[in-house]
C-alpha cells in the first residue's frame, strides 16, 4: 500500500500524503512513494498540473520522520538525505507545474519539499518551519539551498538557525507563499491556479519553469541564453503554431487533446 493517494480529474493530479497518525512525516517508504507518485504523473498525459497536499487539517508534513533519524549514522543519514534530496529535485525538475497546498505544519522536511513546488499556497492555519538545530542537524532536502533562493539570504539564515516557526501570514509577507486562504478554500484555490495553467501551452509551460530555473544564481547572460534557446525551440512545435494562429483567427487555441 503506498502512503501517497493519487486522483486524476480533468488534467489535475491531487497527491495527498497519507500518514496521518505521524502528522505525515516522512520515512523511506514515504519518500519513495512521493517520487514514485510525481514521477507517474510526469509521465502520464492525462495529467497537465500536479497538487501535493497532507492528509487531515492539521499536517501537510511534519518533517523527516524523527524516530527514524534517531538510529541513523553517518552512512545511513547520508543514503537518507540523497534519497530526500532526489525527490525534491524530481519535484523541482518537473515539466507540468507542481502547487503545494499547505494545510497545517510544513516543518523541516515538510517545508523542504513545499520549497521544491514551482507554486506554494497556504491555509490560514498553516506554519513553516526549519526547526532542524533544535534536534543538533541542519535541513538536509535543500532547505539551504531554498529558502535563501526564496526569501533572501538574511531572512533564511534567521528562520534556519533560530528554528522558529512562520505563521502563514508572515509567510506570505516574506515571498515563502504565493496566497493564504482559509483552509475549506484551499484545495479550490490550488485547482483556479491549475485550471488557469491548463489554459495554455503544455511545452510553453515547461520550456519557461526550465528557463526559471535554469536562470537563478546566474548572470543575466547566462539566463537570457537558456532563455533564447527554448523561446527558439518552441517555434519548431505544433502548440505555438496553434496559439499563434487562433491568436489570428480570434478562437481559443486547443492545446490538449
Ligand atoms: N517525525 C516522526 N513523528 C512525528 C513527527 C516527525 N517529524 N512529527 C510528529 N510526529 C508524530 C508524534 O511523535 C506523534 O506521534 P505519537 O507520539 O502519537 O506516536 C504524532 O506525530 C502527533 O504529534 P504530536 O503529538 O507531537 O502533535 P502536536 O500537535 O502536539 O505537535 C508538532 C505538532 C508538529 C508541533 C510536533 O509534532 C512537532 O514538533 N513535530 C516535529 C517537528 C519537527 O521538528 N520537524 C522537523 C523534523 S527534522 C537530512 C535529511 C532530512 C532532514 C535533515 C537532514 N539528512 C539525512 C542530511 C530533515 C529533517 C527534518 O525534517
Amino acid at each position: 500500500m503506498s502512503f501517497v493517494e493519487k486522483k486524476i480529474e480533468n488534467y489535475i493530479a491531487t497527491l495527498t500524503i497519507n500518514r496521518p497518525d505521524a502528522l505525515n512525516a516522512m520515512n523511506d517508504e514515504v519518500v519513495s512513494d512521493l517520487e514514485s507518485a510525481v514521477q507517474s504523473c510526469i509521465n502520464d498525459e492525462r495529467v497537465g498540473v500536479i497538487i501535493i497536499t497532507g492528509s487531515g487539517d492539521k499536517a501537510f508534513v511534519a518533517g523527516a520522520d524523527i524516530k527514524k533519524m534517531q538510529s541513523m549514522g553517518p552512512e545511513g543519514a547520508l543514503a537518507f538525505g540523497k534519497a530526500g534530496q532526489q525527490m525534491t529535485l524530481t519535484i523541482e525538475n518537473s515539466p507540468k507545474p507542481v502547487i503545494a497546498a499547505v494545510n497545517g505544519f510544513a516543518l523541516g522536511g515538510g517545508c523542504e519539499i513545499s520549497m521544491a513546488c514551482h507554486i506554494r499556497v497556504a491555509s490560514e492555519n498553516a506554519t513553516f518551519g526549519q526547526p532542524e538545530v533544535l534536534l543538533g542537524i541542519l535541513p538536509g532536502w535543500g532547505g539551504t539551498q531554498r529558502l535563501p533562493r526564496l526569501v533572501g539570504s538574511g531572512l533564511a539564515n534567521e528562520i534556519i538557525t533560530t528554528g522558529r516557526m512562520v505563521k502563514a501570514d508572515e509567510a506570505k509577507a516574506i515571498g515563502l507563499v504565493n496566497h493564504v486562504v482559509p483552509q475549506d478554500a484551499l484545495m479550490d484555490k490550488c485547482k483556479d491556479i491549475a485550471n488557469q495553467i491548463l489554459r495554455n501551452g503544455p511545452n510553453a509551460i515547461a520550456q519557461s519553469l526550465d528557463c526559471i530555473r535554469k536562470g537563478v544564481g546566474k548572470s543575466t547572460e547566462e539566463g537570457l541564453a537558456v532563455e533564447v534557446e527554448n523561446f527558439s525551440k518552441l517555434f519548431g512545435t505544433e502548440e505555438a503554431s496553434e496559439g499563434l494562429t487562433a491568436f489570428v483567427e480570434k478562437r481559443s487555441p486547443k492545446f490538449r487533446k
